[in-house]
């Protein structure tokens, strides 16, 4: 095969080289708070939120476009001409990814971290542990025991332990997506999906298993083995290559023939506990099922391989969607009448540029919602209490008639004028109660306090369950998946609180949260909690997040009527305004 022409640069290469580069300035500030890291991410900010094809412009365009500045436009335009970053090649060369890992670990900053690595040599997770086992970290300044034990309790939490490392979703799903993009538009490819712990949908993923339907097995290898992801090649065969991302991720692409692509897509899909449920069921038939097919054991003829579906038939099961396979009851008994993405009938946390971190207009937002066929939305931008993000009283009322505006323009769907209130260190929520009770609906959400106890935390969370004014409660612990630990609830008593209070618990489809957690879901499920998926859309961008929401519900065993954003309009309203 000849060489292939380098690979046009796309909005998402950028991203991921200002993102990278945000990482690799703020250790060589020593600071997030740095002129230059500010600049960058002010830049990504409005890059994210400009709507034309980046790729195309020249850098005096870029610099036109407010927040992006000269140094920022110049290294996209040498990404886009030479493939690289010159300023991010050298700074990789300084800080190696098993370092700047370490980077992620909180309560550990830059300017610790510069001293840990001067003063202890530490240049890796395993060397940082043996540095804290050693009692060497609290004899660093303005270190001590106490900053110690808890950089000590971030590592374990993180899990960021040498080969148990594993990736956050928000990190691998992206990529997985952009990979099947490329191998789909290679030749004598027909069928391509990402298979393992990241089509179930698990939080972290240990590798990404990659499955190629292809009849010409040795030029999709090569290139993968060419592909630009692939900077450490681990093992490379005729029909499997597994190779490492800069991050240190995992990816396995296996090739098989079209006629098994099911039955590989089951075996790769797991989970292995899953597999061997299947694998008992086939055997109790007198059938044998492994990666390459359904078979006869008798005949050795194949009964099902070419689709997951015509194998689970053959079974006797009805098609078990991804995330429910984990050997948690599902092919025992039926399964509940599950939601689904098109029984969304409406998006109920959802920000405009009102909110000081949202990024898109009113009219953009509504009109993206709208285009997606909602019957209804709610507009739920932060309360006052939420420092710079936040909206007074007067502001509130200001935006009311501005989405009043808007609304005439949608016959179609009813825009909500909502809040999104935060609920206080003692479950205290904005604004004075009668102005609260004013919004059409609202999401209370956890924005601070992170480090309370069990006992404050789950006290806190019902006395804002208890308020008559509040409809849901957004993101429940505020986790960010891999980065920080959200709250810690009793989450009996917390779902106890929704029932009692017919409160609906928010499932958050940003992938860095997936807040409630499907485990989470399961239980609210047992107890009939009402259910509502949302995007917490910031931009016009992310509406796509309600997919992912979605899935993590069924990964909870989520049926339809309990989530209160599949109901008809008239069902909705009348629960809203009981
Ligand atoms: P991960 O990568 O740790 O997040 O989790 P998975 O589930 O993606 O696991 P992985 O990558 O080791 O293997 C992918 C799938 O291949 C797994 O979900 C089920 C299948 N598999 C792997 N090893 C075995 C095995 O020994 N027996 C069976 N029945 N299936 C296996
Ligand atoms: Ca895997
Ligand atoms: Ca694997
Ligand atoms: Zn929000």
């Amino acid at each position: 095969m000849a060489a292939p022409d380098p690979k046009p640069v796309t909005t998402a290469d950028i991203n991921a080289m200002l993102s990278e580069l945000i990482t690799l300035t703020t250790l060589e500030e020593e600071s997030p708070q740095s002129f230059k890291v500010r600049a960058y991410e002010k830049a990504k900010l409005a890059l994210e939120a400009h709507s034309g094809a980046i790729a195309g412009m020249s850098a005096a365009e870029l610099t036109k476009i407010d927040g992006v500045g000269k140094a920022t436009a110049t290294k996209i335009r040498e990404l886009i001409e030479t493939g690289s970053v010159e300023k991010v090649d050298r700074l990789r060369e300084k800080y190696p990814p098993e370092f700047v890992q370490l980077s992620k670990i909180p309560g550990l900053g830059p300017k610790t971290l510069k001293l840990v690595r001067a003063e202890l040599g530490v240049e890796n997770v395993e060397q940082l542990k043996a540095a804290i086992e050693a009692e060497q970290l609290r004899t660093l300044p303005r270190m001590g025991a106490t900053s110690e034990a808890k950089i000590a309790k971030a590592i374990e939490r993180l899990g960021l332990t040498g080969k148990d490392t594993r990736t956050p979703i928000a990190d691998a799903l992206p990529l997985a997506e952009r990979l099947v993009a490329d191998l789909e538009a290679l030749p004598g490819v027909s069928k391509v999906a990402f298979c393992g712990s990241l089509r179930r949908m698990s939080e972290t993923i240990g590798d990404i298993d990659i499955t190629v339907a292809s009849s010409k097995p040795i030029p999709v290898m090569e290139a993968v083995r060419n592909h630009p992801e692939a900077v450490d090649i681990v093992v490379s065969g005729d029909t499997k290559t597994s190779f490492l991302t800069r991050s240190g991720l995992q990816v396995d692409v296996r090739v098989v023939k079209s006629s098994q692509f099911g039955a590989a897509t089951l075996y790769f899909t797991g989970s292995k506990a899953h597999n061997i449920a299947l694998r008992q069921r086939a055997m109790d038939r007198g059938l044998l099922l492994n990666e390459y097919g359904l078979m006869d054991t008798e005949t050795d003829k194949v009964v099902a391989s070419k689709s997951e579906a015509s194998i689970y038939k053959a079974l006797d099961l009805p098609y078990i969607p991804p995330p429910l396979r984990e050997a948690s009851g599902e092919t025992e008994g039926e399964l509940p009448d599950l939601i689904q993405r098109k029984h969304i009938k409406g998006d109920l946390h959802y920000h405009t540029d009102r909110s000081g971190d949202g990024r898109s207009s009113v009219a953009d937002m509504v009109a993206e919602a709208a285009a997606q066929g909602y019957a209804y939305l709610a507009i739920t931008d932060h309360g006052e209490d939420l420092a710079i993000n936040g909206s007074s009283a007067e502001e509130m009322l200001e935006h009311r008639d501005v989405i009043a505006e808007v609304q005439k323009s949608y016959p179609d769907m009813t825009v909500l004028w909502g809040c999104e209130l935060n609920i206080g260190p003692d479950g205290g929520l904005d604004y004075e109660d009668d102005f609260r009770a004013l919004f059409d609906y609202t999401v209370a959400s956890v924005h601070s306090h992170f480090d309370q106890s069990v006992e404050e935390q789950t006290r806190r969370l019902i006395t804002a369950i208890e308020d008559p004014t509040v409809n849901s409660i957004g993101h429940l612990t505020g986790r960010y998946i891999g980065r920080r630990p959200g709250i810690e609830l009793d989450i009996d008593k917390v779902l106890d609180a929704l029932v009692a209070n017919d409160v609906a618990l928010e499932i958050n489809g940003a992938l860095q949260r997936l807040d409630a957690a499907s485990d989470v879901v399961r239980r609210a499920v047992d107890r009939e909690v009402k259910l509502v998926i949302n995007t917490d859309s910031h931009h016009v961008s992310e509406l796509g997040r309600m997919e992912y929401g979605v899935l993590t519900a069924q990964r909870g065993w989520a049926p339809k009527e309990l989530v209160i954003n599949s109901w008809a309009s008239s069902k909705f309203f009348r629960w809203i305004n009981r």
